[in-house]
């Protein structure tokens, strides 16, 4: 019985705000500006500057401006509801915490698994984009890497015949080597600490806010309206329901066409600003800070994004853009090849801070879910002594990152990172109704407007974007849940601190019965 309830048994706020007074927490050094840099830092990336040229040229035409939109808006709702509960409940973990609180052990299981894949999947997506604009770069100083060690050593290839979706093939290369050993690099200066990892993450956002602001200004005198015409060549929606089309066009190998299904690829472009939250235990002021980050950070991406893509759409027509550095080429197309040096160069700066926050963020989920008991204590919640990092963490999720950096082709990542965040999402805006309803009272610095109009939008926009994907990715999304739901009823069921408290394991207030401080080993 204590067992059933066990997994729908919810973490009480005020326990989770007594949680936070405990003296082994991360150092509070983040203020306002920097959460919003951060936010910055980890959403222009490799959207912008890789995935774009490929949703312009193959999935929505001039029309993916709207893309932006629609995408920029379905996570401008669920950032209000990211805020809501960032001002709440200001701890370390983020969505994960959030349903911990609403929905109960298993919901809170499975959506910190589904945040782990979301930024380490994330983090290889943005690896391998970085691995394309690093290569340019060197190309231009007339430096070439060897084809087989140049790029993924799988290629997915769709087959709407297949149960699967399709299947992977080898390519001509054994390794993506640029990817991962940015990964490895960024792995140790994760390691170091936070505050020089703040430092370092301001100087890339300025770089790469100037190289965007640099697309747009110089590339306005250069956009040929012309090239806006036919302005939605694949149409204006693209939904498929498991593979089976709803809506609008579809590839013979059964990859949704149109607008919403260029929203869906891009909106890779704005994964991040929720990282903002899981910064939250490091805020000077949470309360605020916080929910200023989020927002900030979204609306002014939103405007950029859409500029960026009026320029590009309009520079070049949409079926001659480049898929792979479709932003840097396009002045290459003009005859600007200083213009796609200093692009590429900025891009490289650019990509490398949001795998800077990606990588930064996966270990902090794990923190909170060691914290709970759901991981290894004594693994993933172990802060170094020095300097105050969840290093041994860091280290794993750098590990895996670069495999599958290293190993897997950039669409089959950015697909599979866009599904389980927007099921993240969906998770969060439904956290933010079953709240309000279950702690009506209690203190919201930051208020999400118009509940339940909100929240529902966002759940909805996220669902269509979710269906707006290749079919295969629902089944590496199902995947991967069914790994965690292993993990889970082989260990976390058993070592979860609430689960022990609700079979009366734990008899003196605060230790656990290893004898364990219930907010981690002492750092
Ligand atoms: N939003 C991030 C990027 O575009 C993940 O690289």
């Amino acid at each position: 019985m204590a067992e059933k309830s066990q997994l729908f048994a919810t973490k009480s706020l005020k326990g989770l705000l007594d949680e936070m007074a405990g003296d082994h927490r991360l150092r509070r050094v983040l203020g306002p500006v920097t959460l919003t840099a951060l936010g910055i830092g980890a959403v222009i990336g490799a959207g912008i500057f890789v995935a774009t040229g490929e949703a312009a040229h193959t999935t929505a035409g001039p029309a993916l401006m709207v893309s932006y939109a629609a995408a920029g808006i379905t996570c401008i709702f669920a950032a209000l509801c990211y805020a809501e509960f960032a001002s709440m409940a200001p701890v370390a973990g983020s969505a994960y915490t959030y349903a911990y609180t609403t929905m109960g052990e298993l919901f809170a299981w499975i959506i910190g698994w589904d945040l782990v894949l979301e930024y380490a999947v994330g983090a290889a997506t943005v690896a391998n984009g970085w691995s394309s604009y690093f290569q340019k770069v060197l190309k231009g100083i007339g430096i070439v890497i060897p084809a087989e060690m140049r790029g993924a050593a799988l290629t997915f290839k769709e087959d709407s015949r297949s149960i699967l979706g399709g299947h992977f093939e080898t390519t001509s290369s054994y390794v993506n080597l640029p990817a991962v050993i940015i990964v490895i690099i960024i792995t140790a200066i994760l390691v170091k600490g936070i505050k020089e990892s703040a430092g370092f993450n301001a100087v890339m956002v300025a770089i790469k806010v100037a190289a965007v602001l640099f697309v747009i200004l110089v590339g306005a005198f250069f956009v040929n309206p012309d090239n806006w015409h036919p302005f939605a060549p694949y149409g204006w929606t693209g939904i498929s329901f498991f593979g089976i089309p709803v809506h609008g066009e579809e590839t013979e190998g059964g990859k949704p066409l149109g607008v919403l299904a260029g929203a869906a690829i891009i909106f890779f472009a704005y994964i991040g600003f929720d990282s903002v939250s899981t910064h939250a235990e490091e805020a000077k002021n949470p309360k605020r800070d916080v929910p200023i980050g989020i927002i900030a950070s979204l609306l002014i991406c939103t405007v950029l994004y859409i500029a960026v893509v009026a320029v590009l759409t309009g520079m070049v027509k949409y079926d001659q853009i480049d898929v792979n550095a479709g932003v840097s080429d396009a002045f290459s197309k003009r005859g600007l090849a200083v213009a796609e040096f200093i692009i590429a160069s900025a891009g490289v700066a650019g990509i490398t801070s949001v795998l800077l926050v990606m990588m930064l963020s996966a270990p902090r989920v794990f923190l909170a879910m060691a914290r709970d008991g759901l991981v290894p204590r004594e693994f993933f919640a172990d802060v170094h002594p020095k300097f105050q990092t969840p290093w041994k963490s860091t280290m794993l999720i750098g590990a895996f990152v670069a495999v599958l950096a290293g190993l897997l082709p950039i669409d089959a990542l950015l697909h599979l990172t866009n599904i389980g965040t927007l099921f993240a999402f969906v998770i969060v805006c439904g956290a933010v109704l079953i709240m309000r309803k279950t702690n009506p009272q209690a203190e919201r610095p930051f208020r999400c407007p118009l509940v339940p109009l909100v929240p529902v939008l966002g759940i909805l926009c996220c669902l269509i974007l979710m269906f707006s994907l290749p079919a295969a990715n629902w089944l590496r999304l199902f995947g991967w849940l069914a790994l965690g739901m292993c993990i889970y009823f082989l260990y976390g069921r058993h070592h979860s601190v609430l689960g022990k408290e609700l079979r009366g394991e734990i008899t003196t207030h605060g230790i656990s019965p290893a004898g364990m401080p219930l907010d981690g080993p002492k750092a």
